[in-house]
């Protein structure tokens, strides 16, 4: 160790080398009583021994090398860092200062010049031994403080590093979370900077990109068991099922032991680059079902050739760390009170070959590859600095800086300019603003053939490459947690399918969400859609509601059942009336078809077919034309109808007044003449007995003017109508969602009620002289038929009413034809089923004496 400085044709430099060789300081209540000192360390890391281990045997390969610094010996002060940053300050202190006072582990070299650091170990450590050294402008290359804080060169002018900045592993991480679609992750962070700045950057990616953290959990620095119990309750309760920890293996282990007894599985562990390959963690017994499956980022990793002879061949005796190394590798001691109680006394022949151990493992060189590089860089710019030519050096005037007497920053000048090849990899290496590149291995933790964990590389990032080469992964050859295959879901809410809309959940992360079903006439036709969208117009929401779909037009159509029905109904109906009509033709000079104005029979026939006939116009399609025509001819046939039968029955009404006057001078002539048989004077008064013969009270012509003028209202009503609001097709969406209704609109709502009042009125007074007549025996009951006729009228269209207004769609439109039918067959069949009956099978009762004889003079 000492070699170098001592042979005098060669100077001798100094590095500095810290690394974190035990892992915490000894706990120690802090009472004021005593004065205060200088704590000792606890827990030895052999991982952190072998990377002192490797800055000296670096140095020994250059030293023995005689192309790089020829006339320089490097000599070396190891500090133990305790993973404690007071113990790096200190170990900075005694570095600057050369003063013994904080016992350092190595001490070699008194008086030579100091060049560089190399290390402090964690971020945090860093940072502070980076502040101090800042002052003096003495440079630092670190081989793990990979925090992005210390990027900044105007907080650490000289801090280099040969490990990539967190920056560069937050994104890749925060890329690969992306890549699996993972939007619901855990994440654990260590409570030092490393930590924190990388979960933060971490964060800030995954959440801009849609993420959520279920959870944010920070691991204790100093032992604290309630915290670990609290930090693997939220990992239990969790659904998260992707858990990110940054944080250095030596923080985490305690939150493995403990999540290892609570049997948490099924969890997908995103491992950051200071845990990833640590056999602290991947030994530990029975870690695959937690960690089985995964993911870590891990810096290049290389084959150093000799390492592995120099790690075996160190002695135990040149200093109290080797010392310490080798009484807990094999469980003896060189401390003679120690040796007195019965401990077994290190002989130093022990052989560090036959036990395996992390110290001399070298199959994960990877942070051991950062110290090797940081002592070559340091070596090869001191190199550059021995090598230059006076006169044409870099400094001032061109001078050059001596070797054996520089300043601090002269060597920060090569180092900041420095371009060296590694020796045995290859690598080239060199800083942009104190940095190398970021590129990463990612390894997936698999199980070996005997239960022990294997790291398989699956890919890479690389962080100068194009965006969408940055991450490259071989899915195929991971194997996930549970030695699945298929890639784990970690999401809080599953995706909302189209037809469904997210419904945020009050006071939970966006990604949870409840997915709201559309409703009726709303669609969505993307997934996580964030709204429904309202469909427009003539379209409606299909089952599903992803998919506006035209609205069905609904309309009573000819070539169905129901149309097809109503179509034979009202043609045999129109038919069943021609039939009436011929068989009253061919009966015409028969007192039974002259009992009453034989003209106002067939225009009454005609009237029937029409209300038939234009129930068929109401079927199909409404256009213009048929939403004329089937308004208008239903009213003009229905006036035709109801006025043909007002003149009817105001003849029936008139002889039954006539008749009854007779009836009643009968009555008073009988009476009359009883009266004047017992008192003759008054004989004179008695009234002349009318005469059957003389009852004609009125005169077809009569008749045929009513009928005539009455419809003529209705026709000069109907022409009025449609000239000014003539009733037109429309589109009724209004009363149902998915149907587009195709209607008749009646143009204007007064002109219907009044020209179908209008008939109603007709009907009244029908009714009402019919039934004045419907006891005139003698009249084939013309009157009473009449009077049955109407009230099945009044009847059909009253029930009419409430069908009406309690359908919908076509449906209202065969209701409508209903009643049109059922009350013309049943003024048909009341008015001339009787008379056809006489017609037909009894003819014998067609007779004269049935009726009261008309006038002679008829005039036709
Ligand atoms: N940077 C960490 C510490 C750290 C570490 C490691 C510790 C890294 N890699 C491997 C132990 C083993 C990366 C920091 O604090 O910056």
């Amino acid at each position: 160790n000492l070699r170098g400085y001592k042979e005098v044709e060669k100077t001798t430099v100094v590095i500095g080398g810290m690394f974190p060789v035990h892992r915490s300081l000894v706990s120690t209540d802090s009472n004021t009583t005593d004065p205060p000192e200088s704590v000792d360390c606890q827990g030895f890391n052999f991982r952190a021994f072998r990377w002192a281990q490797t800055m000296l045997f670096a140095l020994k390969e250059i030293n023995s090398r005689t192309d790089l610094l020829p006339k320089t010996e490097l000599g070396y002060v190891i500090y133990d860092s305790c993973f404690t940053i007071s113990k790096a300050v200190e170990g900075t202190l005694t570095f600057l200062t050369g003063q013994d006072e904080a016992v350092p582990n190595y001490r070699c070299g008194n008086g030579p010049p100091l060049s560089a650091l190399v290390g402090a170990g964690g971020s945090d450590l860093s940072i502070a031994t980076a502040r101090i050294l800042g002052l003096y402008y003495f440079p630092q290359v670190s081989y793990e403080s990979s925090c992005s804080v210390l990027e900044s060169r105007f907080q650490y002018p000289t801090f280099l590093r040969t490990i990539p900045s967190d920056e560069n592993q937050s994104v890749a991480m925060a890329k690969l979370v992306l890549r699996f679609g993972w939007t619901w992750v855990g994440t654990i962070a260590a409570e030092d900077d490393y930590g924190k700045y990388g979960i933060k950057r971490f964060k800030e990616v995954v959440e801009e990109a849609g993420v959520c953290i279920s959870f944010s959990e920070t691991l204790p620095k100093i032992s604290n068991p309630e915290a670990i119990q609290r930090i693997v309750q939220t990992v239990h309760d969790s659904t998260a099922k992707i858990i990110v920890v940054f944080s250095s293996d030596v923080d985490l282990s305690p939150l493995v032991e403990a999540l290892l007894q609570s049997n948490v599985t099924n969890r997908t562990w995103i491992a950051s680059e200071a845990w990833v390959t640590s056999a602290a963690i991947s030994r530990q017994p029975n870690v695959l079902s937690l960690l089985g499956g995964t993911i870590g980022f891990a810096v290049k990793r290389a084959e150093i050739p000799g390492l592995k002879k120099h790690l075996l061949s160190i002695s135990p005796f040149n200093d109290s760390l080797t010392e310490e190394f080798w009484g807990i590798v094999f469980n003896c001691t060189t401390n003679y009170t120690l040796i007195l109680k019965g401990m077994r006394r290190c002989t130093g022949e022990e052989m560090l070959g036959t036990v395996d151990n992390t110290y001399s493992d070298v199959s994960q060189l990877r942070i051991t590859y950062n110290v090797y590089k940081a002592v070559y860089a340091v070596a090869h710019a001191l190199h550059n600095l021995e090598q230059c030519k006076t006169g044409s050096g870099p400094f001032e005037n061109d001078t050059c800086a001596d070797i054996t007497n520089f300043e601090p920053w002269q060597l920060m000048y090569y180092l900041i300019h420095l371009r060296f090849t590694v020796p045995h990899t290859g690598e080239e290496l060199f800083f942009t603003n104190g940095e190398v590149e970021g590129f990463y291995e990612l390894l997936n933790w698999q199980s070996d053939s005997n239960g022990g964990i294997t790291y398989t590389h699956i890919g890479y990032y690389n962080s100068t490459a194009a965006p969408e080469d940055k991450l490259v992964i071989n899915n195929n050859s991971i194997i996930w947690n549970n030695n699945v295959l298929k890639a784990p879901r970690s999401v809080c809410s599953e995706r909302c399918q189209p037809g469904t809309r997210m419904g945020i959940r009050q006071g939970e992360p966006v990604c949870c969400f409840d997915c709201i079903p559309c409703a009726d006439g709303e669609i969505s036709n993307t997934t996580d859609a964030r709204g429904c969208i309202q469909c427009d117009g003539d379209y409606w929401s299909n089952a599903n509601h992803d998919e506006c779909v035209p609205k069905t037009i609904e309309f009573l159509d000819f070539s169905e059942p129901l149309g097809i029905t109503l179509i034979a109904i009202a043609a045999f109906g129109a038919l069943a009336t021609i039939v009436v009509a011929i068989i009253f033709l061919m009966h015409l000079n028969t007192p039974l078809v002259n009992v009453n104005d034989p003209l106002l029979t067939f225009s009454l026939l005609l009237g029937l077919v029409i209300t038939f006939l234009c129930s068929i116009v109401f079927l199909g399609k409404p256009q213009m034309w048929s939403c004329m025509t089937s308004q208008m001819a239903l009213a003009v046939g229905f006036a035709l109808i109801l006025s043909s039968l007002m003149g009817k029955s105001a003849l029936l009404m008139l002889r039954a007044r006539a008749v009854k006057a007779v009836k009643a001078a009968a009555k008073a002539a009988k009476a009359a003449a009883a009266a004047s048989e017992q008192s003759p004077d008054t004989a004179v008064f008695a009234p002349a007995i009318p005469q059957k013969n003389d009852v004609d009270p009125i005169h077809p012509r009569h008749q045929r003017a009513i009928m005539i003028l009455c419809t003529l209202i209705q026709v000069v009503g109907c022409t009025a109508w449609l000239i000014l609001m003539p009733p037109h097709p429309v589109k009724n969406t209004g009363v149902q969602n998915i149907k587009i209704i195709l209607e008749c609109d009646p143009g204007n709502i007064i002109f219907i009620c009044s020209i179908f009042g209008y008939d109603i009125l007709l009907a009244l007074v029908t009714f009402a002289f019919a039934f004045v007549a419907r006891k005139l025996e003698d009249h084939f009951n013309e009157g009473k038929s009449v009077t049955f006729g109407m009230l099945v009228f009044f009847i059909v269209w009253s029930s009419f009413v409430p069908a009406y207004l309690s359908t919908r769609g076509k449906f209202m439109v065969a209701v409508q034809i209903f009643a049109i039918l059922a009350s013309s067959f049943g003024l048909l069949a009341c008015v001339f089923i009787p008379k056809c009956y006489v017609l037909l099978v009894k003819p014998e009762r067609n007779k004269e004496e049935m009726m009261i004889p008309r006038p002679k003079s008829r005039d036709i």
